[in-house]
C-alpha cells in the first residue's frame, strides 16, 4: 500500500512547499455509497471542514461527534507550474485511521493507520498552473486488526458506533497538516545518522538515499552557522572536532545540509536539524551520552478542548512550557506517534521521547485499565486474525521509525501499550515484532513496551524482548484505593521485591501511575477523586520508587486530563491530569514540581 514518506517539507533552492490547510470541505457516508455515487470527484452534499483537526467535537448532535464509519474530505488546491524534471506531492500527516487519496478522481494512494504520514506522488494526477482537486476517502471503524485495537457495534438502526479497547476517545479525521510538495525528479529520499563519542569529539555516520545517479555533499553547520565537518558520498563520517553534544535540557542542534550534485549542478538539497549525542542502556541506567539520567516527566494525548487530537502549535507550545515549569525531562508519545512538530519542539528543548506506535488494545476489553490486576484474559493472541494485525504492527514500527529516527530527543522505541503477555502466543507474537524492529533503527535505540499488572514478574512472556522495562502500576487507585492506600503501597512493595528477585539487571521505568482527580473536589482527611489523595498517592509512590535503585524513571499519568468514551468509569474524560484539560495545574503538580526540581 505505502510506497514511501515524504521528508519532512521544507522550502529551499530546490524544493517548494505550499501547506493547504484550512477550510475543507466534509460529508458523512454512513452507507459507503459515495465511491459508487462518484463522491471522488463531488461531494453532493458537504460541510465546511477545518483541516487540521478531528470532526467530533466540532458539532452540537451526538450522532455526528460519535460517528463510525466512512467519511469524505474534498479540497481544490492550486498547483503551480512545473516541469518534467519535478515530481509532486501530496503528504498528510495523518489520516485517522485509514485512507485513500483521489486526485481529479483518480486514486493516488491508500494507508492503514492513523497516525503516520501519508504520503503521494501525484505528478501524474495533477496540471501544473491550474486548480486540483483532492477528495480522502476516510474511514475511522476499528478492529482487531487495526492499530489501535476495537470493535465496531453496529446498533438496531444500522448506525455504527467505535468501542475501543483502549482508553481515549477515537478521535479521526484530518489531525494533522496537509502539504503539497515540489520536488526534483532526482532527489534525496531520506538519510540515516548515528552518531560516536570520544573525548571531546565526535563522528556523525550518515548515509543518504536519494533517486538518481548524481554524488551526495554533506555539511554539518554549527548554531553559528559555521561549517563544523564535511563530506562526500552517499554514506561516510563527518568528524566534529569540540562537539556540542546534544543533552537532556540542554539541547545543542547542528544543521546537516546535504546536496545531491548531477553533472556538477545541484540537483536537490535538504536541511535536517541533528542532534549529536548517544543513548544506551547498560546494567539497571539509562545513559545519554555515557552520563545516567532519571526520566521525570508524563504519559501525555494529542488532545484539547474543540479540536480534539488536531494539531495545535499553541497547545506543543504550552504543553512544553508546563512540562518545564515542573521540571520534567521525558514523556512518552502514549499511545501513537505524534504530530512531527512535538519532535521538533523536543528536539529543541531538550527532551527525551518514548516513542510509542498505536499498538494498544490488545486485550479485547473496553476497560483494560480495569481488566488489569483482576487477572482477566481474553485469548487475544489465538485469534485467527493475529497474522494480519502482525503485519499491520511491523509496517507501522517500520513508518515510525523512518519518520523519527534522526529526532536526537526520541532516545527510545515503544513497540505496545498493555498488551495480554502471558501466553505462548504472545510471546512469540512480540518476539517476531522487536526482531523486525531491531533491523530498522540506524542508532540501534533501546526497545521496550508498557506492561499492565497482569504481566506479573512470574507469567509474563514479553519482559525478556525488552531493553528496559516500563510498568503501568495504580496501586492505591485500581487496586486498593482510598482507605487502603497503606495496603497498596505494601503490595506495590511485594510486587517490586519479585521483580528485584529475578535481577535481571535492566532498568524499569514507570510509565504511568496516577488517580482520577477533579479539581473541583477537596477534603480532609482525603478521599479518592479529591486533590489531597492524588497528592497522597503520589507521594506513596515515590516513596516506593526512591527504594530500588532499578527504577530509573517516573512518567506519571496524564500530563492533562483528556477525552475518553463515555461510562460510568470516566466523568467526561479521564481525570488523571496533572493538569487540567484546559492546561492550569492541579496541586499535584506542585509535588511533582518540588520533587523533579531537587
Ligand atoms: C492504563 C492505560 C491508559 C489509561 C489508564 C487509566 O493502564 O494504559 O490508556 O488511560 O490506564 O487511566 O486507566
Amino acid at each position: 500500500m505505502l510506497k514511501f514518506t515524504e521528508l519532512y517539507p521544507e522550502n529551499n533552492q530546490k524544493r517548494s512547499s505550499f501547506l493547504l490547510d484550512g477550510m475543507w470541505k466534509f460529508q458523512f457516508d454512513s452507507s459507503s455509497a459515495g465511491k459508487e455515487n462518484g463522491w471522488e470527484n463531488h461531494l453532493p452534499n458537504p460541510v465546511s471542514m477545518p483541516v487540521p483537526s478531528s470532526f467530533a467535537d466540532l458539532f452540537t448532535d451526538h450522532r455526528s461527534r460519535d460517528y463510525c464509519g466512512d467519511f469524505w474530505y474534498e479540497h481544490d488546491f492550486y498547483v503551480p507550474e512545473f516541469t518534467e524534471n519535478q515530481r509532486v506531492i501530496l503528504r498528510f500527516g495523518s489520516i485517522t485511521h485509514r485512507a485513500v487519496v483521489y486526485v481529479n478522481g483518480k486514486e493516488a494512494a491508500a494507508h492503514e493507520g492513523g497516525f503516520l504520514p501519508v504520503s503521494a506522488d501525484v505528478t501524474e494526477f495533477v496540471t501544473g498552473g491550474k486548480m486540483n482537486h483532492v477528495a480522502v476517502l476516510a474511514n475511522n471503524e476499528l478492529s482487531e486488526t487495526s492499530l489501535p485495537c476495537g470493535a465496531v457495534k453496529v446498533m438496531q438502526d444500522g448506525r455504527k458506533l467505535a468501542k475501543p479497547y483502549f482508553d481515549f476517545f477515537n478521535y479521526a479525521g484530518i489531525q494533522r497538516s496537509v502539504w503539497l510538495v515540489i520536488v526534483p525528479q532526482s532527489r534525496i529520499l531520506d538519510f540515516d545518522t548515528d552518531y560516536a563519542v570520544s573525548g571531546n569529539d565526535a563522528e556523525v555516520h550518515y548515509s543518504v538515499k536519494h533517486e538518481g545517479t548524481g554524488t551526495v555533499r554533506v555539511t554539518l553547520s554549527d548554531e553559528d552557522g559555521n561549517e563544523a565537518a564535511s563530506a562526500e558520498g552517499a554514506s561516510g563520517v563527518l568528524s566534529v572536532r569540540d562537539a556540542h553534544l546534544w543533552n537532556v535540557r540542554n539541547a545543542y542542534l547542528y544543521t546537516l545540509h546535504i546536496t545531491l550534485w548531477e553533472d556538477g549542478e545541484l540537483a536537490d538539497e535538504y536541511h535536517a536539524r541533528i542532534g549529536i549525542r548517544t543513548v544506551a542502556v547498560e546494567g539497571t541506567k539509562i545513559l545519554v551520552n555515557g552520563k545516567p539520567v532519571y526520566l521525570k516527566g508524563f504519559g501525555k494525548h494529542e488532545d484539547f478542548e474543540v479540536i480534539g487530537r488536531g494539531v495545535s502549535l499553541p497547545v506543543i507550545k504550552r504543553d512544553f512550557e508546563c512540562m518545564k515549569w515542573t521540571g520534567a525531562n521525558c514523556f512518552r508519545t502514549s499511545h501513537y506517534p505524534y504530530a512531527e512538530e512535538w519532535y521538533q519542539f523536543a528536539d529543541e528543548e531538550g527532551f527525551l521521547i518514548i516513542d510509542e506506535i498505536a499498538a494498544v488494545g490488545m486485550m479485547r476489553s473496553t476497560h483494560n485499565f480495569v481488566a488489569a490486576g483482576t487477572g482477566h484474559y481474553t485469548s487475544f493472541f489465538e485469534a485467527p486474525t493475529v497474522p494480519q494485525l502482525l503485519e499491520n504492527h511491523i509496517r507501522q514500527v517500520e513508518e515510525m521509525i523512518t519518520r523519527d529516527k534522526n529526532h536526537p530527543s526520541v532516545f527510545a522505541f515503544s513497540l505496545f501499550n498493555e498488551p495480554e503477555t502471558i501466553s505462548e502466543f504472545a510471546g512469540n507474537y512480540f518476539r517476531t515484532v522487536f526482531e523486525a524492529a531491531r533491523k530498522m533503527d540506524p542508532q540501534h535505540r533501546p526497545l521496550t513496551g508498557a506492561f499492565e499488572k497482569n504481566s506479573k514478574p512470574e507469567l509474563c512472556q514479553v519482559y525478556p524482548v525488552c531493553d528496559f522495562i516500563c510498568l503501568n502500576r495504580y496501586y492505591g487507585w485500581y487496586i486498593s484505593g482510598g482507605p487502603e492506600i497503606d495496603e497498596a503501597e505494601y503490595l506495590f512493595r511485594d510486587e517490586m521485591n519479585r521483580w528485584a528477585a529475578k535481577e535481571l539487571n535492566v532498568p524499569f521505568v514507570f510509565t504511568e501511575f496516577g488517580t482520577d482527580t477533579l479539581g473541583s473536589e477537596h477534603k480532609l482527611p482525603s478521599v479518592m477523586w479529591t486533590q489531597e489523595y492524588q497528592n497522597e498517592y503520589y507521594e506513596m509512590n515515590f516513596r516506593v520508587f526512591d527504594s530500588y535503585d532499578f527504577i530509573q524513571g517516573e512518567l506519571t499519568w496524564n500530563f492533562a486530563d483528556f477525552q475518553t468514551s463515555e461510562g460510568i468509569f470516566r466523568v467526561n474524560g479521564n481525570k488523571k491530569g496533572v493538569f487540567t484539560r484546559t492546561r492550569q495545574p492541579k496541586e499535584s503538580a506542585f509535588i511533582l514540581k518540588k520533587r523533579w526540581d531537587n
